[in-house]
C-alpha cells in the first residue's frame, strides 16, 4: 500500500492515477475540509480529465484520511515555498510530513519525495530528521513530479520521469510502482542530480520565457512585431523562442529559478536577470495601460478592466498570477479601480470583481486580456467596440494593442 502525503495538485493526481492502475492507495491530509471535500465524492479543484480519473479511482478504493499510514511506501507531495528575501527554498512542510511519517513508518520503509526541492535539500534538510529520528533504516528516494496543470492526466501517463535515490535496488523498485502507470521512460540516478535536473527543467523555461518578454520590450521600444519576429526566427531548425506575456505566475517557472540563484548568487547572473525581467512585466503592463488610456484620452481607470486572474489559461489556480502582481503594483502606486473578472474564479478575491463577462464588459470601456482562457477567445466579437491590449496575442481584432 502507498500512504500519499498531501493531497493536493500534485498528490491528488497522483494518488489517483496509481489507484486506478491497481496500487492500493491512501491519500492523508491535515486539511480537514480537504479531506471531507474528497470524501464527500468531489475534487477540489478543476483539471481536464481529474473528474472521470476520481471515478475510476474511487471505484478501485482509493481512501483520503487525515491518519498516518502504517505502510512500507510513502510518498511526499507537501508545497515547497520560498523565501521571498533570500530567495531561498523552505522546505518546512517537506520536513514536517517527512517527521510525521517517522512516527508511524515502519522498520526499513521507503519515503519518496516527489515536492520541488533545491540541489541538496533533501542532504540537508530532510536527511537530518531520519537522523535525528534514529531512524536511518528509512530509504530515501526523490522522484520530482513533471506535470503541467492544464494536461496533468495525460503529462502522468506519457512524460518521462527522474527517480533519484541512494540505493539503485531501491531506486528500481520505486521505478516498478510509478511504471505501474507511467508509459514514458524512467531514469533512475542519485538524488542530488534528480533534485538539479527538477530546478533546470523550470528554470530553461523561465530564461526562454524572459527572453521572449525582452524582445517584447525592445520591439515595443522600436515599434517592430515581436510576434512575427519570433514565428520567423522560429522557422530556423535551431531556433524555438517561446512567447511573450504579462507575466510569470504558477508556484514552479516563477518560484523554482529563484532557488539557484539564492544557493549560487555569485554564479546564477543569467537565471538572476531573467527572473527579474519575468517580475518586472505586470509593471510594464501598468505602464502599457497608462499610455494607452492616453493615448485614448481616457482618465478614468476605473473604466479599464483586466479579463483573467489565474496564472495561465484555462485553470482555476491563481498562485501567483500576473494580474494579482499587477493588482498589487497599482495599490503600491496608490491607484485603485481597475475591475477584474475571470470565468474560473467564483470567489470574490479582489475588489472590483465581476462574475460575468456580459456585466463585466458593459463596466468597462478597456480591456486587458491578461489570461488567453478559451472564453475569451471564443467570445471575442464582444470586444468590438472596446480598447483591447491583448497581452497574449490572441485576439484577431483590427486595432487591437499588444505589449
Ligand atoms: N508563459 C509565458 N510564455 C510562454 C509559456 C508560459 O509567459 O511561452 C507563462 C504562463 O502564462 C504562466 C507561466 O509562464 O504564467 C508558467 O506556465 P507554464 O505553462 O510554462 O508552466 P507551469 O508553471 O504550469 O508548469 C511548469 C512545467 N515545467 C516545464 O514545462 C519545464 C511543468 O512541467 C512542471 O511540472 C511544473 O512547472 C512544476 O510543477 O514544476
Amino acid at each position: 500500500m502507498v500512504n500519499v502525503i498531501g493531497i493536493g495538485y500534485i498528490g491528488l493526481p497522483t494518488a489517483l492515477m496509481m489507484a486506478s492502475h491497481g496500487v492500493e492507495v491512501i491519500g492523508t491530509d491535515y486539511n480537514k475540509e480537504l479531506v471531507s471535500t474528497l470524501n464527500a465524492g468531489k475534487t477540489t479543484f478543476k483539471e481536464k480529465g481529474l473528474d472521470e480519473l476520481f471515478k475510476d479511482a474511487l471505484n478501485a478504493g482509493v481512501k483520503f484520511t487525515t491518519e498516518y499510514q502504517k505502510t512500507d511506501t510513502y510518498i511526499v507531495s507537501v508545497p515547497t515555498p520560498y523565501d521571498k528575501f533570500s530567495k531561498k527554498v523552505d522546505a518546512v512542510y517537506v520536513v514536517a510530513a517527512v517527521k510525521d511519517v517517522l512516527t508511524v513508518a515502519p522498520q526499513g520503509a521507503t519515503l519518496v519525495i516527489e515536492s520541488t526541492v533545491s540541489p541538496g535539500t533533501i542532504e540537508k534538510s530532510v536527511r537530518p530528521a531520519l537522523v535525528e529520528g534514529g531512524r536511518t533504516d528509512i530509504n530515501l528516494v526523490h522522484a520530482p513530479e513533471r506535470i503541467i496543470p492544464g494536461n496533468m492526466v495525460y503529462e502522468l501517463l506519457h512524460n518521462n520521469r527522474t527517480i533519484g535515490a541512494d540505493d539503485r535496488a531501491i531506486g528500481e523498485k520505486v521505478k516498478e510502482l510509478y511504471a505501474s502507470f507511467c508509459q514514458g521512460e524512467i531514469v533512475v540516478t542519485d538524488i542530488k542530480t534528480a533534485e538539479m535536473t527538477k530546478v533546470v527543467e523550470n528554470t530553461f523555461r523561465a530564461v526562454n520565457i524572459a527572453f521572449a518578454n525582452e524582445l517584447a520590450k525592445i520591439c515595443r521600444h522600436d515599434n517592430m512585431d515581436v510576434y512575427e519576429i519570433i514565428k520567423i526566427c522560429n522557422m530556423h531548425p535551431r531556433v524555438n523562442i517561446l512567447q511573450p506575456g504579462p507575466g510569470v505566475g504558477g508556484h514552479c517557472i516563477s518560484v523554482d529559478p529563484w532557488f539557484l540563484v539564492g544557493d549560487y548568487p555569485s554564479l546564477a547572473k543569467v537565471i538572476d536577470e531573467s527572473m527579474k525581467t519575468n517580475d518586472g512585466m505586470p509593471d510594464f503592463v501598468l505602464n502599457r495601460i497608462y499610455e494607452i488610456m492616453k493615448d485614448n484620452g481616457m482618465t478614468d481607470i476605473t473604466r479599464v478592466g483586466l479579463y483573467g486572474l489565474t496564472y495561465k489559461e484555462n485553470v482555476d489556480d491563481m498562485r501567483e498570477s500576473p494580474t494579482l502582481q499587477l493588482l498589487e503594483s497599482q495599490e503600491r502606486h496608490l491607484a485603485t479601480g481597475l475591475k477584474v473578472y475571470d470565468p474560473f474564479i467564483e470567489k470574490d478575491v479582489v475588489n472590483n470583481q465581476y462574475h460575468n463577462i456580459d456585466d463585466f464588459l458593459d463596466a468597462v470601456d478597456f480591456v486587458v486580456i491578461m489570461v488567453k482562457h478559451s472564453e475569451i477567445i471564443e467570445s471575442q466579437d464582444k470586444l468590438k467596440g472596446k480598447i483591447v491590449l491583448d497581452c497574449h496575442n490572441v485576439c484577431n481584432i483590427e486595432g487591437v494593442y499588444h505589449i
